[in-house]
């Protein structure tokens, strides 16, 4: 099928060395449609990238929400290659290399005080698995072994391994692949456009969804219950912003009941809502902590749970000479992730980017709220350098308008990323309020042209 060539695949293929694009079973696209009108990037610096048709496109959405220094930083750039020259792969399992330590400790500095033990994964869907065995393990070790069922929340999105989709909660995820885990129930979501619609921030109404939790311990008893996992700001199911509270009474609710709050930080981990992570931001300490992307800048995959002491402590209990954790990734703490997450770490730190987002959204907010009144807009959301922008659909055809935006901001050189029918915003935290401009009134004119 497809194996005509246009003039854009050409150009990719002489890069590649390859004549067709029919091998490649691209995750999360539409194949078919895709490889009929290729959007082919071939090179990016700074707060762009270039298309294999010279096209400059200003990235709007830090590659997928993990580029937050922005591409191409000569310091990461340089870390990731003098390491595959130094030492390429080094085995993890009973075996270390010193950046992994290194890394380990500057990421717990950065993290909320006692959360100070850190697993390093591969991807945000490793860490999120990696998490939910830690809590149901954690509560075993403890002697507490009834504690096996996993709360996650409607509208969560917690990547695309089976653990994940079974607390995540978007049905295109879930309803192909059979019954998932066992045991697994769903608080549910914040999003009240009646109520809430154009909130600046986060939303005053809601804080009471958090006591959806009370009503799965009523049915199922605290006892049975081993954690509760939520997304602070849920990204990819179109920018959900907590209410005011919401995150507070969740926090006291799981104490309550002993059961662990694990906060799923892929996206809002490393500066995106103005500190290290939302769980500053928010002012709420979880117990475990999923974070990726924005961990080694996107340029190397890595991701990473970080769980509190005493979490860990339990673990430590065992025989000395015993895995106390049975849990582990060939390429967990790989040499070039931990050398691109150290050059990341150094980065954001000497340009101030893990605050720079409270520096920056006030005229970030403004912008996209100026989009409130152009056709079709029914929401605004924002926090940090996060926002979405959402639609109503277009009648019987569900997430197309927002489809063609992207497509045509992409033509006018603007990158956005969509979501149902949410535009979403979360730049590199490099932006300059310039970027800001460029991106909103590429975004007003492409919605004003699918109206
Ligand atoms: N948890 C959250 C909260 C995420 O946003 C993952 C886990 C999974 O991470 P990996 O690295 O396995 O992809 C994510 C990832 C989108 C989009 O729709 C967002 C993500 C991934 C793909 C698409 O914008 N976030
Ligand atoms: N499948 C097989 C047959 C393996 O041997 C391994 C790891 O040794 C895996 C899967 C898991 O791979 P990874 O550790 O990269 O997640």
């Amino acid at each position: 099928m497809n194996k005509a060539i246009d003039p854009s695949l050409m150009q990719a293929a002489e890069s590649t060395g390859s004549t067709s694009m029919d091998a490649f079973w691209m995750p999360y696209t539409a194949n078919r449609q895709f490889k009929k009108a290729p959007r082919l990037l071939v090179r990016a610096q700074g707060m762009h990238y270039w298309d294999s048709e010279g096209r400059q496109v200003l990235d709007g959405v830090a590659g997928l929400w993990c580029v937050n220094a922005g591409h191409g930083r000569p310091r990461i750039v340089k870390a990731i290659q003098d390491q595959a020259a130094e030492m390429d792969f080094a085995p993890p399992f009973q075996m270390a290399h010193p950046k992994a330590f290194e890394l380990a400790e500057r990421v717990a500095q950065l993290a909320p005080a006692g959360m100070n033990k850190v697993f390093f994964t591969n991807s945000g869907s490793e860490g999120v698995e990696t998490a939910l065995k830690m809590a149901l393990a954690y509560h075993r070790v403890r002697g507490d072994a009834s504690r096996t069922r996993l709360i996650g929340r409607e509208r969560g999105y917690h990547g695309v391994n089976f653990g994940g989709i079974s607390v995540g909660g978007i049905v295109a995820n879930r309803k192909m692949f059979g019954t998932l885990l066992g045991g697994v129930d769903h608080i549910r979501h914040t999003h009240d456009l009646a109520q809430n619609a154009f909130s600046v921030g986060q939303p005053t109404h809601g804080a009471e969804l958090a006591d959806d939790l009370e009503r799965l311990v009523a049915l199922h008893d605290a006892s049975t219950i081993a954690a509760v996992i939520v997304e602070p700001v849920a990204g990819s199911t179109g920018v959900l912003v907590p209410p005011q509270g919401y995150l507070q009474r969740l926090r006291q609710i799981c104490d309550k009941h002993g059961i662990l709050l694990i906060f799923d930080e892929v996206i809002t981990g490393f500066g995106r809502t103005g500190q290290p992570f939302a769980a500053q931001t928010f002012g709420v300490v979880p117990d475990l902590m999923v974070c990726a992307k924005g961990l080694s800048n996107g340029a190397v995959p890595m991701g990473a749970v970080i769980a509190k002491q005493g979490i860990h402590d339990a673990f430590m209990t065992g025989p000395e000479h015993l895995i106390e954790f049975y849990h582990g990734y060939t390429y967990s703490a790989h040499p070039l992730a931990c050398a691109a997450a150290l050059a990341t770490l150094d980065t954001y730190a000497e340009e101030g980017l893990l605050t720079r987002a409270t520096e920056m959204q006030d005229y970030f907010a403004q912008a996209l709220h100026s989009m409130r009144g152009e056709p079709n807009v029914i929401d605004v959301r924002n926090i940090g350098l996060v926002g979405g922008v959402e639609l109503s659909p277009l009648a019987g055809e569900p997430t197309r308008r927002a489809f063609n935006i992207f497509l045509d901001c992409f033509e006018k050189g603007v990158f956005v990323r969509t979501t149902g029918d949410t535009v979403a915003l979360s730049p590199p935290l490099i932006i300059e309020r310039s970027h800001i401009d460029h991106i909103v009134e590429t975004l007003r004119g492409a919605i004003r042209r699918a109206a």
